[in-house]
């Protein structure tokens, strides 16, 4: 069951014999044919280096020689950067790449004088934005006049739903297409590429080490997103935040996915704005996401129905589109996670069983009125706590100490709290999150007055202020247990499916 699109990995080397180096690691990851970047070797000699790369290469090859003037390394002579694309055709080449400003007079120089083996890709890259339905539809008539065999548009997406624009080239496109969007909010259409059937997507043999912004590694597209199991069929999951790369989710999910046989796809969504995204993305295969901080509440704010313990939260953490009619349902299950591993803390440390939670009756210090924030300070209350709500903005604490009977302060108030001994805090910032590892919302001096710390940052596990609370002689609770009792049931809503527990355990533990 494997799709058709095939990963091409970009060769980018000085040398003749670091190119093949780099080509044969290509084919050892699981590359299909690699772009041979002729414009980044230094001492180009056209034929020798033609002769010995294309006769060498254990993967089909695709020749290219950008120019500066679309986004390249070469600056020379065009006629004679036109010379040597000539020359790959006459030594074997597989595919090569000519930019659509010269594609004419070049197909037209070549007429009747190929053997009949290589592809002309014409390509058109965009390194300012992505242009309009309409203006894409164009390009791509223009390319195909030309004559090209495989039509070539990369965009630059500056928003995520600009891939949208790309999808929608390649599931109308009568020709072979490779349709990409660059830049990190263009990541997305690289890995859907093979949803909506591009003829290549661009892979990259070292993660950063990228022939153009936004590409993911050969690896992370077989690896960490079943490249190959993705078709026209497979229902589309992610994860909406800003910053999201440091997620764990899609690790978690694509490998619970596979190993149950299930057909979706789950991906980091880099968005901006919630309403947009989901307008843009309504078809019904774009089925469920997780939402991380900050969009848990805008996400509620999208719902078509609302669980009522979302509702009473005011954010959401999971929205699942029903199939029956499309509508977008909201639910929380952050709160159930993390109050169960800090119960389960304090359960521990006291050596108790008791029926009740141990929460009751608890001084309970939420840091943080975003999304997770609201879900702790809900959890607190329903389990019979004090709730304190600390927050950089007054007034939002404010508002939800008020929602949960509770009491408000700013982060410097929280500093010199200290009304009793045994109290609780639960950070729900991001402060301390990958990659700002040296920041803590609260001083150390300020923690050696509670019992019992948790941070709902999983990333990194032992973050600044769990390690000094620890030092301080508190129970540490990681954000990595709240983290995987909200994956087992945001997987069970995906996929109706129980969760297999044991491999999302394991996928974290190697993860984090
Ligand atoms: O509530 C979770 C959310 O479901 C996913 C997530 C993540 O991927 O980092 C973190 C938490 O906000």
């Amino acid at each position: 069951r494997r799709n058709s699109t095939l990963i091409c990995v970009p060769i980018m080397a000085d040398s003749v014999d670091q190119m093949l180096g780099q080509i044969r690691k290509a084919k050892e990851v699981g590359g299909d044919l690699v772009e041979i970047r002729l414009d980044y070797l230094k001492n180009f000699s056209p034929r020798q280096d033609l002769q010995f790369l294309v006769k060498q290469s254990p993967l089909p090859t695709l020749v290219t020689y950008r120019p500066t003037w679309e986004g390249g390394q070469y600056d020379g002579d065009e006629g004679k950067r036109l010379d040597a694309l000539r020359l790959a055709i006459e030594l074997g080449a597989d595919y090569i790449d000519v930019e659509l400003q010269v594609a004419p007079e070049f197909i037209n120089s070549i007429q009747g004088k190929t053997s009949g083996n290589v592809k002309i890709i014409v390509s058109s890259h965009n390194y300012q934005n992505s242009p309009s339905a309409e203006e894409l539809g164009n390009l791509v008539a223009r390319i195909q006049a030309t004559g090209a065999d495989i039509v070539k548009i990369a965009t630059t997406a500056l928003d995520i739903t600009d891939c949208a624009r790309i999808f929608q080239v390649l599931a109308h496109s009568q020709v072979p297409t490779i349709g990409i969007a660059m830049a990190e909010r263009g990541l997305i259409s690289r890995i859907l590429s093979a949803k909506f059937g591009s003829y290549l997507t661009f892979g990259s043999l070292e993660a950063g080490v990228v022939s153009a912004p936004g590409q993911p590694t050969v690896k992370d597209l077989l690896d960490l997103y079943n490249f190959r199991q993705i078709g026209p069929d497979t229902k589309v999951h992610g994860v909406i935040g800003k910053p999201i790369g440091h997620s764990k989710s899609p690790h978690l999910y694509n490998s619970a996915f596979k190993s149950v046989g299930f057909n979706g796809i789950y991906l980091p969504l880099l968005v901006d704005s919630v309403k947009n995204f989901l307008t843009t993305y309504s078809s019904p295969d774009f089925v469920g996401y997780s939402y991380t901080i900050p969009h848990k509440e805008d996400g509620l704010r999208c719902c078509d129905e609302i669980d009522p313990i979302a509702q009473a939260i005011g954010a959401i953490s999971c929205m699942i589109r029903r199939p029956a009619d499309g509508k977008l349902m909201g639910y929380n299950v952050d709160y159930l996670g993390a109050i169960a591993a800090i119960e389960e803390g304090l359960r521990a440390s006291n050596g108790t069983t008791s029926v009740g939670s141990p929460l009751a009756g608890k001084l309970f210090v939420v840091i943080g009125a975003g999304g997770a924030g609201k879900a702790l300070a809900y959890g607190g209350k329903e389990k019979g706590a004090r709730v304190v709500v600390a927050n950089r903005t007054f007034e939002k604490a404010k508002e939800l100490a008020s929602k949960v009977g509770g009491e408000a302060m700013t982060l410097a108030e929280l500093e010199n709290f200290h009304p009793e001994d045994g109290m609780i805090l639960a950070n729900t910032t991001s402060v301390g999150m990958k990659p700002n590892i040296d920041n803590t919302p609260l001083s150390k001096k300020a923690l050696s007055r509670y019992s019992l710390v948790f941070d709902a940052i999983y990333t990194p596990k032992l973050t600044r202020l769990l390690r000094e609370a620890q030092e301080s002689g508190a129970i540490i609770v990681y954000g990595t247990e709240m983290f995987i009792n909200q994956a087992f049931v945001q997987f069970e809503r995906f996929t109706g499916l129980p969760a297999p527990k044991e491999l999302i355990r394991e996928v974290l533990v190697r993860n984090t």
